[in-house]
């Protein structure tokens, strides 16, 4: 059939959109991307040898780096959590890797929906973290309250739902109906400030956890943020300070280094917004109120890291937040980020070195003298992958001849600590059920049950996309 439906621009579209209508809900969202193309300008501009010419971070940096970003919402229900996996996967977005938020002290778990194809990422990387409550976490009273909040809302459009059954037994979308889909879609994101809870209500949920509060008391899965992707983060960090922006006090994530890994991030911290309880004298009043919710972040992007990388990380930054918790002093920002640095001197930080130690994933060419050598192969210097993805022996002796080059692949996914302290700059204070929540156990089970599918494991997918490249190399 005949459409212009498409998954990748249907994503581009869609993020555009939704970035658009966050600017004009939280116009300092808009002051972070001009701080962003700001950074980026000025960190192209010192690498470079001759600084009067000017420079347009456009044309240096690869197509997708612009336009990407992330946002996250938080769901109260598995039915809304499997309604949204359905729409998200109309923009070619799938849910990979589980984060028991738990660990951080959140009555949470999250998978993050994106797209899971190197080709599909290029064309458009936009990504959504999406949390879920975990009602078997609350306390009793609270979760007859927010059972009750939930039931009673339905955060899509009806026609929203009429448009994924169209295309889930037509298999795509006109161009009219890709207009409506992202029109619909918006709806879900949008802000609103009436609540559909009473003051005494909120008061309630949001004295067990605040975000309990903000996941319950709205008639919709407000974005909560949306990130900017910068090659600089610390130059950003910096900008936003002199800009007299609300900056969280430190990036969350690894040290800077030369060779960046997985994911470092920082945020402006959320804004205090009127709304409006409802009244429960069935008066249709309101009562006017403030909730503290909706922020903008940065992120920089390093590289994946292969398993025994990332234990190896989680190990270091474990030490570290240990550590800090043991000691005042490293309350303070600086301290706690000279230990840090201190502390990953061990992580090994040359291409060479992740390659060799397993600790990273790569993407393998040929080179030009690959491509002729390839002509004349000597027949004893096969291209072999081991199952795991894994490059072996013989491939190591094709880069020492020159025969071939690699790439190290960019970390399309999130981290729960980093993700914790993200929350926490945005709260204020964490309240009095962080002890029961600390007890409880990871359930990934529970959570693909709610998703109706099983999530992606990210390694998996990164050492696919390793191998994949030996194998044209082969
Ligand atoms: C999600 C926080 C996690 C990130 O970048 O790690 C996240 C939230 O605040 O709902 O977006
Ligand atoms: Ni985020």
């Amino acid at each position: 059939m005949a459409s212009d439906w498409n998954q990748d621009s249907l994503r581009a579209r869609f993020c555009h959109a939704l970035s658009e209508m966050y600017k004009t809900e939280v116009p300092l969202y808009g002051n972070l991307i001009d701080i962003v193309l700001e950074a980026d300008t000025k960190a192209l501009q010192s690498t470079k040898s001759d600084e009067t010419l000017p420079i347009n971070p456009d044309e240096v940096l690869p197509p997708r780096h612009r336009v990407e970003r992330h946002g996250a919402i938080r769901l109260g229900t598995p039915h809304e959590l499997s309604t949204i996996r359905r729409m998200f996967a109309v923009m070619g977005m799938y849910p990979v890797g589980y984060y028991d938020l738990s660990l951080a002290g959140f009555p949470m778990h999250a998978t993050a929906f994106r797209p899971t194809t190197s080709e599909a990422l290029a064309a458009h990387p936009f990504r959504v973290f999406t949390t879920v409550l975990r009602m078997e976490l609350l306390t009793s009273k609270t979760r007859a309250l927010a059972k009750k909040a939930l039931d009673q809302r339905n955060i899509f459009t009806p026609r929203l739902l009429a448009l994924l059954d169209i295309v889930e037994s037509r298999g795509s979308l006109s161009p009219d109906e890709c207009v409506e889909f992202i029109d619909n879609g918006l709806e879900t994101f949008r802000w609103h400030s009436k609540t559909t809870v009473t003051l005494d209500e909120y008061t309630i949920l949001k004295a067990e956890h605040a975000l309990i509060a903000d996941i319950v008391s709205f008639p919709n899965a407000h974005i909560n943020h949306l990130t900017p992707r910068t090659i600089d983060i610390d130059l950003v960090q910096r900008l936003m300070v002199e800009h007299g922006m609300p900056a969280k006090e430190r990036i969350e994530g690894p040290p800077r280094r030369k060779c960046p890994i997985l994911l470092r991030q920082t945020s402006f911290k959320a804004l205090q917004e009127t709304v409006f309880f409802s009244d429960d004298s069935g008066s249709g009043e309101f009562v006017k109120g403030s909730h503290t919710a909706r922020f903008g972040e940065v992120e920089q992007r390093g590289y994946a890291l292969t398993r025994k990388g990332r234990q190896f990380y989680d190990q270091i930054l474990n030490r570290v937040n240990y550590l800090a918790a043991q000691n005042e002093k490293l309350s303070d920002s600086t301290e706690y980020e000279s230990l840090l640095a201190k502390s990953f001197e061990i992580f090994p930080d040359t291409l060479p070195a992740l390659r060799e130690g397993g600790l990273a994933y790569f993407c393998y060419r040929l080179t030009p003298a690959g491509e002729k050598y390839a002509e004349h192969r000597d027949d004893d210097l096969v291209v072999s992958v081991s199952p795991d993805g894994e490059a072996t022996e013989s491939v190591t002796e094709l880069l020492n001849k020159g025969v071939l080059d690699y790439d190290p692949l960019t970390y399309e996914d999130f981290l729960p600590l980093s993700a914790g302290g993200i929350f926490n700059s945005n709260l204020g204070d964490v309240s009095q059920s962080k002890q029961l929540i600390m007890n409880a156990e990871s359930d990934l089970d529970g959570f693909q049950r709610g998703l109706g599918t099983y999530v992606a494991d990210e390694f998996h997918l990164y050492a696919e996309m390793q191998r994949g490249s030996l194998e044209l190399v082969y």
